[in-house]
């Protein structure tokens, strides 16, 4: 049990929007968020005309939507103007002939382009496929094949990591830059745009129907496509709402890339469902660079992640105090547990309550969380929102008490939820297999008033920096490199990233373990599958720890690096 949970920080001086709504379990209704939205009475929808057209139609088309900026860029776009860019691309993807229930991907670095083709493929009907900018071939081609995406958006540097010829059924790749070289299937999206009418039909779709594939790594196989469809708009906007807090004028930042679910709900639908002025800023994390992003565009709500906010602090005060960040209102933070003393620091040099919001790629939105009128207890998620029902049950499905540790699991259905695991019924019918309940896979436990408290993935799966890496797909990569015979990849805890990625490699016949074939390993992956999966520790062993069906056991090498008793070890190999 935390030893801080004693610690209560009340809330202080933030508005709630949750007063809009019945606040109790049981008087609370969806149907009276959906009732905001004009399709309650026609039952057609699109999340991008939502987010994007409707300010426009509403007379709020003048105000600022995107403003973006990186090393080289300084912009800002109206919603009228997203409107018109994101039509011009629904054109250009309607010339090629794609249709609704096609999957685009789009494969490129934060810019304005990035977000007028998510929100042009939505357009149409189409699904969109997010493809994180540091994922290496293998990585692009597991995903574009597992979900036989017809159409990808891209930049030139990245094009090279597109394998054409070995996936059928990719038709058009749409290249984002200044030098487009042409070829067979490549459209140059500058005139490609430059030649589209701003004005096009919204595709109109059921409520049901698809909206985005996020790949997320579980702990065996390949990565898995998480469908959700555009019914989750209900949730993205009554989070955005009631968690991030979001009213009139507000400048919202949201630090993650749409590679990654936050990057999308919450970087994209969230604050656009809701009116926001959305601050996008390209490139690399640098501590001055985030500071300065706050105060230029004085930035009011801020949601980053706990990696971040660990690297601000050990980056120090000195680097605060240059800057003005009085303008911020809210922040919050997702990815990982965030620890109690990050929560005590942000209350130190930003003034600020630093919120925990739990929830996952598949749930779509947020679940359970530190909403601006709960009184907070630094180091839990906070508490389900209303609407949302939680609880720690066990493997047979029995609710456990408070203080019981189990698996975190949620009534089901919540308007947001994901709808399907791309080409993989069997995956998906696993998170359902106790009745009525959706299974984490992360354990906690909760406190007699309702707080939950994060323990752990049930799991092997790794959070570096908020990322979640399946050792799987590592380890696959690392045997494919020549000296390596087996390979067991762990998550080894880390004072800034959580956990960082270490790999047990046993080498084959005629290698000798150096410190320079670590660092060729290490590389190996960074260049086959993503910066992000690449060990930053290894250790070499003359043999690793497996089951008698040859299943590598991680949890023994968990136990060798934090010296722990091993445990049962019945099955293991000899
Ligand atoms: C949104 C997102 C999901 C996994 C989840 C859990 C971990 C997320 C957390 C947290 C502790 C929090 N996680 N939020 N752990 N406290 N507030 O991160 O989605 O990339 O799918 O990761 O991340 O283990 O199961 P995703």
């Amino acid at each position: 049990m935390n030893q801080l949970q004693g610690e209560v920080i009340s809330a202080v001086a933030t508005s709630s929007n949750l007063g809009d709504y019945e606040t109790t379990y049981e008087g609370f209704n969806w149907k009276d968020v959906e009732k905001e939205f004009s399709w309650y009475e026609t039952g057609k929808l699109n999340l991008a005309y939502e987010a994007i057209d409707r300010h426009v139609d509403a007379g709020r088309g003048g105000r600022t939507a995107l403003l973006y900026s990186d090393a080289t860029r300084d912009e800002a776009f109206t919603f009228e103007e997203l409107q018109h860019l994101s039509n011009k691309f629904a054109n250009v993807l309607r010339d090629t002939g794609i249709q609704k229930g096609d999957r685009v991907f789009v494969f490129m670095p934060r810019t304005p382009e990035l977000y007028v083709s998510i929100l042009g493929t939505i357009k149409v009907g189409a699904v969109v496929g997010p493809l994180f900018e540091a994922f290496m071939e293998t990585a692009v081609k597991d995903r574009l094949e597992d979900s036989g995406a017809v159409a990808i958006v891209t930049t030139p540097s990245l094009l090279s990591r597109i394998k054409r010829n070995e996936l059928p059924e990719l038709q058009h790749i749409i290249v984002v830059g200044d030098e487009v070289e042409p070829g067979e299937g490549i459209i140059d999206f500058k005139s490609a745009m430059a030649g589209a009418s701003s004005e096009a039909e919204i595709e109109w779709v059921d409520r049901e129907d698809g909206l985005i594939i996020h790949y997320t790594s579980g702990s065996t196989g390949k990565p898995k496509g998480v469908y959700h469809v555009h019914n989750a708009m209900i949730q993205h906007y009554y989070t955005g709402k009631v968690v991030l807090d979001l009213q009139e004028g507000d400048v919202y930042w949201c630090t993650a890339d749409p590679g990654w679910v936050t990057g999308t709900s919450y970087g994209i639908f969230a604050p656009w469902l809701n009116g926001a002025t959305n601050v996008i800023r390209g490139g690399r994390f640098s501590p001055a660079d985030w500071y300065e992003t706050i105060q230029k565009y004085g930035v009011t709500v801020w949601y980053s992640a706990p990696t971040a906010f660990r690297m601000l602090m050990g980056a120090g005060e000195d680097v605060i105090s240059k800057y003005n960040l009085s303008s911020l209102r809210h922040v919050l933070s997702v990815g990982e547990p965030l620890n109690p003393e990050v929560v005590r620091w942000g209350l130190k040099v930003y003034g600020k309550r630093i919120h925990d919001t739990w929830w996952m790629t598949e749930t779509g939105g947020q679940l359970i969380c530190n909403y601006p009128s709960l009184p907070m207890k630094p180091g839990s998620m906070g508490r389900p929102l209303p609407g949302i029902e939680a609880a720690i049950i066990d493997d047979m499905g029995n609710v456990l008490p408070p203080y019981r540790m189990g698996n975190l699991a949620i009534k089901t259905p919540w308007p947001s939820m994901m709808r399907k695991i791309w080409n993989n019924p069997a995956k998906y019918e696993e998170y359902f297999r106790i009745q009525g309940w959706y299974i984490s896979g992360d354990s906690a436990y909760m406190d007699e008033d309702g707080y939950f408290w994060f323990q752990g993935r049930i799991d092997d799966v790794i959070n570096s920096s908020g990322e979640r890496i399946g050792p799987f797909e590592v380890e696959s990569k690392l045997v494919e490199h020549p000296a390596v015979a087996e390979a067991g990849v762990i998550g080894k805890p880390d004072p800034t990233r959580g956990e960082i990625i270490k790999a047990f490699i046993s080498l084959r016949e005629g290698f000798e373990p150096s410190e320079e074939l670590k660092a060729d390993i290490s590389k190996f992956v960074k260049v086959g599958l993503s910066a992000h999966a690449a060990p930053r520790e290894i250790e070499f062993k003359d043999k690793l720890p497996k089951t008698r069906s040859g299943k590598i056991m991680r949890r023994v090498l968990k136990a060798w690096e934090l010296q722990l008793p091993v445990g049962d070890l019945s099955t293991i190999e000899d």
